[in-house]
């Protein structure tokens, strides 16, 4: 049996930290995890393959190939999963659907001929003895929660590494809160499910053999979801096994606010190699804090919570939520001044959105408040419910954070304060390798010179330079960032229609027309606001391209990077950077 699993392409979303990724020149943020360990369930006499779109195009001989193709991914892939299917059917390959973005809705799926619902490690198996027998049904589900220490370590022999940016690691599912707005809990449920010490072990082990030495995320709902364990099991664990290989890993993770009532859980993760923790914060209102229910945030002074997790050695990334029903019209001002203060600096914040069968679904449904389904983006400027507040108060509102924490003078305030108040771990050793020096000079031309935020990079550089030189590869490193956040909402303003119309991406049609193009050009502009637009492509004759083009003036071009050997750029490409140049600035 011939598998091809493919994985469908994020847009351009906070997330997917596109316009950061060139610079350290890797192609995606995350590999596919989830298609990975089904790989991995899989008979070991059946052939696999797997294409990430994020990575490279799909060709039709790929798909023909196939004896089924595999198809999984999360909400705000739809749009991609879709357009795969719909190859799939045109050269009569034959679909199997599954993960996240099926689990929530797959009603919505015309053109799929299996869907195999929630975990794998449940639902697969009884699909591979019917196509044995061959008898396959068109739908797989249930309403039990897989036993994760039966889950295999992800077949990684399947895509290769150097284009991601960091690689995952699962230790539970589930979380024991259950946030109205949250999908985790109906997903993946309330008890948390964890893997063994021994499961752990085995996947860093793998990791660490097939030569990654950067960095791992773990991919938790709430990695303290049971702390006993933690404690008492994995992080010694970890702990010794870092400390044998000389620390290859730094580690991340997703935790609730809570962990910082909990020191000796929290110094136990940092001596583990934890230096980075996404956090759900939500919202700076108690009021709205009681609403949806986020109980580890409830009645505690969150900034003084953020600080204790800083001061421990882990940076905080906060999600942010606007749009709850007992969000006053000060909301706004507010989220601000405490994202400033707190000096989160990488801060998510979303509208409101109502994921399909969680609890704030069903209370919108049954006030009659519910408009449509989720894109699954809550930054995009959507909203599929009707706010209390009203809707044109609230975007007003919005667009007044974004445009606050993510302007220049604003976001490097953010990253002089956190780096003031942040203790770096220490003892683990520092790795510089030529793609940080390369991602280095790239943001001094880029940021130091082309952008707009060039006197704030460059404060940046020299005060972090020779004030906090172990922090000097976290300043860059948020100055890369800062310019995505900018461009990703720069870009949503102008396709949400708030800020003018959206420049004409001509190079799209083109990019559709030939995959050739698709994988090996991609290209990210600036607005007019920017001054700048800059083209990078990437090919594989020559690593980096850079077309800069500054509106009603000339273009010039920095090859930035030849790959040995040094052949020829194709020239059509480079007239048409500075032909649909031309027409944006028009
Ligand atoms: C890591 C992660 C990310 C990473 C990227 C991960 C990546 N490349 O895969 C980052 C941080 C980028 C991310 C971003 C976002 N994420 Co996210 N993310 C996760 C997280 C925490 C872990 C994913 C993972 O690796 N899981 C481990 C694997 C083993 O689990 P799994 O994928 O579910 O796979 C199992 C089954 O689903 C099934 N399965 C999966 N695929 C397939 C395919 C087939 C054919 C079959 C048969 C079975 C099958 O079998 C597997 C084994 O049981 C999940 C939560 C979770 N617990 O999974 C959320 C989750 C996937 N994310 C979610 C969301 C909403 C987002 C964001 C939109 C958040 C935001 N507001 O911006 C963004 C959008 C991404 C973007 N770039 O634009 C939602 C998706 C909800 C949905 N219904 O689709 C989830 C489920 C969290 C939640 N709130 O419920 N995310
Ligand atoms: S704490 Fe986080 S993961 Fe858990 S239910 Fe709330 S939002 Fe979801």
């Amino acid at each position: 049996m011939r598998i091809l699993f493919v994985y469908p392409e994020y847009p351009d979303t906070f997330w997917s930290f596109k316009h950061a990724l060139h610079f350290i020149s890797k192609k995606s943020g995350q590999p596919p995890l989830g298609l990975l360990t089904v790989a991995a369930l899989l008979p070991d006499e059946w052939e696999t393959r797997l294409v990430d779109l994020n990575i490279k195009p799909l060709t039709d001989r790929q798909l023909r190939w196939a004896d089924y193709v595999f198809l999984g991914g999360m909400s705000v892939q739809a749009e991609s999963a879709r357009a795969i299917i719909a190859r799939c059917n045109g050269v009569g390959a034959k679909v199997v659907a599954g993960g996240p973005l099926f689990t929530a809705r797959h009603e919505e799926f015309e053109g799929v001929d299996h869907f195999i619902l929630n975990e794998a490690e449940i639902t697969l198996p009884p699909f591979i003895e019917d196509l044995k027998r061959g008898q396959p049904k068109r739908l797989y589900t249930t309403s039990r929660w897989a036993d994760v220490t039966t889950t295999p370590v992800p077949r990684w022999g399947l895509i290769n590494q150097r284009h991601y940016a960091t690689m995952n690691l699962q230790y539970s599912r589930g979380c024991p809160y259950d946030c109205e707005f949250c999908d985790i809990t109906v997903l993946y449920g309330r008890v948390p499910r964890t893997k063994s010490g021994d499961q752990v072990i085995a996947e860093l082990d793998a990791l660490y053999d097939r030569g990654w030495r950067d960095h791992v995320f773990f991919v938790d709902d709430n990695f303290i979801g049971n702390r006993g364990k933690l404690k008492k099991e994995i992080l010694p664990r970890i702990i010794r096994w870092t400390e044998e290989k000389h620390h290859p890993f730094s580690l991340g993770t997703e935790a609730s606010l809570n962990l910082s009532d909990d020191p000796e859980l929290l110094g136990m993760m940092v001596r583990a190699g934890f230096e980075q923790v996404f956090v759900g914060i939500e919202s700076p209102n108690e009021e709205s804090l009681k609403e949806c229910r986020k109980i580890p945030n409830k009645g505690r002074n969150l900034l003084s919570s953020v600080r204790t997790l800083q001061k421990a050695g882990l940076q905080v990334q906060g999600g942010f939520i606007v749009g709850f029903d007992n969000d006053p019209p000060s909301i706004f001002d507010t989220l601000i001044r405490f994202i400033q203060e707190s000096g989160i600096v990488v801060a998510m914040v979303g509208l409101l959105n109502a994921p399909i069968n969680t609890r704030l679904y069903r209370r919108l449904k049954q006030e009659e408040r519910l408009l449509k389904t989720f894109t699954g983006n809550n930054t995009d400027f959507s909203m599929n419910f009707i706010p209390k507040m009203k809707v044109e108060e609230l975007l007003q509102g919005y667009r007044k954070i974004l445009g606050t924490i993510y302007s220049p003078r604003e976001y490097y305030r953010r990253v002089f304060q956190f780096l003031r108040t942040h203790d770096p771990r220490k003892g683990g050793p520092v790795r510089i390798r030529f793609v940080h020096l390369w991602a280095l000079a790239k943001s001094m031309v880029l940021l130091g010179v082309v952008a707009r935020e060039r006197l704030y990079y460059w404060k940046l550089f020299f005060w972090s330079l020779f004030r906090r030189p172990r922090h000097f590869p976290t300043a860059i490193t948020f100055a890369i960032y800062g310019f995505h956040f900018r461009r990703v909402f720069e870009d949503s303003l102008y396709a949400a229609g708030t800020k003018g119309n959206t420049a004409s991406i001509s190079w799209r049609s083109l990019a559709i027309a030939s995959p050739w193009v698709a994988n090996h050009l991609s290209v990210s502009f600036g607005l007019p606001e920017l001054l700048v637009h800059e083209y990078v492509i990437t090919c594989p004759i020559l690593s980096d391209i850079t077309v800069i083009t500054i509106p009603r003036c000339v273009a010039f071009v920095v090859v930035t990077f030849f790959k040995p050997p040094p052949l020829k750029v194709h020239p059509w490409l480079l007239l048409y950077s500075l032909q649909t140049s031309q027409s944006v600035a028009s």
